[in-house]
């Protein structure tokens, strides 16, 4: 009797597994984009290069070895056009998920352009984008 017990279980957590991992991925699976370093932009602020999304959701994860707070910037063109979608707080392998951000995607390429800034004072950290 025992054995069919750890068999159920072990069926069971079979079954249980693939589930949860696809669950973990959101809706749909993520594809990696890019890795992208901070830089200093303006002496004070941690910027990353702009990384393109189509839309549906977006992801960041974080390859910082701190806990700092984030925001996720949308790239338009000319002087202070950008738009702020949304600030997080952000530590070693966290991923922040960007729920239906159909609304950034704009401009002449049909896109949205993203990017992480930080204002914290710690002199490293990347981002990794999935899309
Ligand atoms: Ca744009
Ligand atoms: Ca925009």
């Amino acid at each position: 009797m025992k054995k069919i017990i750890l068999s159920l279980v072990a069926l069971a957590c079979a079954l249980i597994l693939p589930i949860s991992s696809a669950d973990a991925a959101g809706n749909g699976s993520w594809d990696y984009v890019t890795t992208e370093p901070f830089e200093l932009k303006d002496g004070y602020l941690w910027v990353t290069k702009k990384v393109s999304s189509t839309g549906g959701d977006f992801m960041i994860k974080s390859n910082c070895n701190f806990y700092t707070e984030v925001q996720l910037w949308e790239y338009d063109p000319g002087s202070e056009n950008d738009d702020l979608v949304d600030t997080r707080s952000f530590g070693y392998g966290d991923e922040e998920i960007f729920r239906d951000i159909n609304s950034f995607v704009d401009g002449s390429n049909d896109k949205a352009e993203f990017f992480v800034v930080r204002y914290d004072d710690y002199n490293d950290g990347k981002v990794k984008f999935y899309d």
